[in-house]
């Protein structure tokens, strides 16, 4: 006779059918395809966006399972974003639009937990770095100073109190994404993101992810000229709109 097991059922599969997953990609494809398919396995629907690559990322997003979308020419991180957003009101139906990195920095656990917050009743769930004090985030100390100037010159603008203002690991709620404009080009498109997500009108709250530093994604990555270029931005928002916000 079999030897089946009597009494209480297995859970469901835990079911994500109502998130779509953006995945911006520029030139990642030694890893794209790995990131994309632990998605895919895991049940998410992806639209990857490929911001005019010039290697084999868009063959990597195909093999993966992914819906690819795939700019003309490079549009930048923002502009990938932006289309990102606009695919996934238009090719589905999803309540919730998460964003995930191509690069391998960002875990699937986090982003699985970040959609459980999101659906207790918020508009937006933002990836902290530092929630869990410095936690197993391998991030050079001066990155993480700036990175947290940055945080706190924008929490004085906006009244909000996050702990890492420039994640890349997020999630929104549809109408949320709805009214998401971005237009500024390189990485600045990051601080105007965040003034749109702290709106005062919206439910954020912070989520504890561990983004990975991996030996690639140190060697493609942002220089840390840019995380200084990030926190000037900020720093120039507050003085020209000192006392508006
Ligand atoms: N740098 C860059 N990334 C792009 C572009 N278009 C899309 N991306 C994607 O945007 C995501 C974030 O880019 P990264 O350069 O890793 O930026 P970051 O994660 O904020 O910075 P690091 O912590 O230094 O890795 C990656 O998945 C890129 O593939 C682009 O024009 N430039
Ligand atoms: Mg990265």
């Amino acid at each position: 006779m079999g030897t089946a097991t009597m009494g209480a059922p297995n859970p469901p599969d835990p079911c994500w059918d109502d998130t779509v997953v953006v995945v911006r990609v520029y030139n990642e494809a030694p890893v794209v395809g790995g990131v994309i398919a632990e998605l895919v396995a895991a049940g998410l629907s992806v639209i990857a966006v490929d911001d005019a690559s010039t290697d084999t990322s868009a063959d990597e997003i195909d093999k993966a399972g992914a819906f690819r979308v795939s700019h003309p020419i490079n549009l930048g991180a923002g502009g990938a974003l932006q289309t990102g957003f606009e695919a996934a009101l238009m090719l589905t139906d999803a309540r919730y639009i998460a964003c995930f990195d191509a690069d391998g920095q960002h875990q699937l656990p986090d982003l699985l937990g970040m959609i459980g917050k999101i659906r207790e009743g918020y508009d937006v769930v933002m990836g902290s770095r530092f929630l869990e004090g410095d936690g197993p985030t391998q991030m050079s100390w001066l990155r993480r100073v700036i990175l947290k100037t940055a945080s706190t010159l924008l929490n004085r603008g906006e009244g909000t109190r996050l702990t890492d203002a420039h994640n890349g690991l997020r999630i929104v709620a549809r109408h949320v994404a709805a009214d998401i404009r971005l237009s500024y080009a390189g990485m600045a498109y990051a601080s105007q993101l965040e003034r749109h997500l702290t709106r005062p009108e919206h439910r954020i709250t912070e989520y504890p992810v561990h983004i990975l530093y991996t030996e690639y994604s140190k060697a493609k990555g942002q220089p840390l000229l840019n995380s200084v270029n990030i926190l000037a931005e900020v720093a120039a928002h507050r003085v020209t709109h000192w006392g508006r916000s």
